[in-house]
């Protein structure tokens, strides 16, 4: 090697790679340069500025197939979201903030050996394994419309339970008001915990909270699989919530713990911008978002992601029969 391509391991930083000519790069990546030590989370910069064939593949968690029910009442005509779009188009900050960032790179967290703990206002706080859930509340089908906040929609086959069966067993004192969620909390597992540049600058972990009636509804589902396999990571395993007549946000993902309390628990996005997302988010066509309409949302469908078709937006996202009386009396503009 001329003694000008010698680069020493500390110069090989994503940053100067990106720089550097292609062939020099793949030479360095592949053929074992000697004096050149690359770490594992360079080489995996690296390779996701190739494309196609040139890129490792993502490692796939294994997904287990589910057993449910399929509840007349929550199967649908509507047309579902396919999904590769429900499972390689996420939200997920603590992995990234382009869509594609979570199915990529959320492999990394580790979802063996989870807890979740209720606790709070109960009289029998637990911690329960993913076993004792899966053993203690039969699964369902449950076709939901999903509004995220960015004014895209999907609609989605979850596989879950319902909330209010998990809070019954626990038994919520009368004290109990409100119920706080929080995400597993482990930034080495979890990047965009531990840089603002990866995880958009949010306070983590991700909390999220519902008022105890909400909490309570049929509606409101945990749930632990999608299109009837367990949830894959970018889409919350093993646990998520799943609120239908509410923007995206408040569907926690990769639930630990479970809190009931007196007093209305902080959120995330409110934590972060108060003025833009409010406690409640409840889906509504006539509040704006401080920067853009509500009245209407992209429906992302079978078609390229250039050609999804706008849709009305639908109070409370369609699901008004089942909910409104939850907020009968409020300025629902105060109140967003
Ligand atoms: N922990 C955590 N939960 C989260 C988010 C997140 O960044 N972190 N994003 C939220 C947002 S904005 C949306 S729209 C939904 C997206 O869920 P999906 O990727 O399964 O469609 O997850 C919500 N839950
Ligand atoms: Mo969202």
């Amino acid at each position: 090697m001329k003694k000008s391509e010698k680069i020493n391991s500390s110069d090989v930083t994503p940053e100067s790679v990106f720089f550097m000519k292609r062939r020099k790069l793949l030479k360095l990546l592949g053929l074992g340069v000697s004096g050149v030590a690359i770490s594992s989370a360079v080489k995996a910069d690296l390779f996701s500025w190739f494309s196609g064939d040139e890129k490792p593949a993502i490692p796939q968690i294994e997904r287990k197939t589910l057993i449910f029910i399929q509840p007349e009442e929550y199967q649908s005509q509507l047309t579902l979201t396919p999904e590769d779009k429900v499972t390689g188009y996420n939200n997920f900050y603590e992995f990234g903030l382009n869509k594609s960032d979570p199915a990529e790179y959320a492999h990394t967290m580790k979802t063996d050996e989870w807890t979740v703990t209720i606790d709070g206002e109960v009289n029998r706080p637990m911690t329960l394994n993913l076993d004792d859930i899966q053993n203690k509340f039969a699964l369902e089908e449950r076709i939901y419309r999903m509004r995220c906040v960015e004014a895209w929609s999907m609609a989605i086959p979850w596989v879950g339970f319902p909330l209010a069966k998990l809070l019954s067993l626990v038994e919520p004192t009368s004290k109990a008001k409100y119920v706080a969620f929080e995400t597993r909390y482990a930034p080495e597992e979890m990047p965009g915990q531990k840089s603002r540049f990866i995880g958009g600058g949010l306070p983590y972990p991700y909390v999220e909270g519902l008022r105890i009636d909400e909490a309570m509804n049929p509606l409101t589902l945990l749930a632990t699989g999608v299109y009837g396999k367990s949830l894959p990571n970018q889409n919350g395993a093993p646990i998520r919530l799943v609120v239908p007549w509410k923007y995206g946000f408040k569907g926690i993902k990769s639930i630990v713990k479970i809190r009931l309390m007196e007093s209305i628990p902080p959120t995330t996005w409110n934590l972060s911008a108060p003025s833009e997302y409010g406690f409640f988010a409840n889906v509504n066509p006539q509040v704006s978002h401080p920067r853009w309409s509500q009245a209407t949302e992209r429906f992302i469908g079978s078609g390229g992601f250039g050609q999804v078709s706008r849709q009305p937006t639908l109070l409370f996202n369609g699901y008004g029969e089942q909910v409104a009386d939850l907020y009968k009396g409020m300025d629902l503009r105060r109140f967003f």
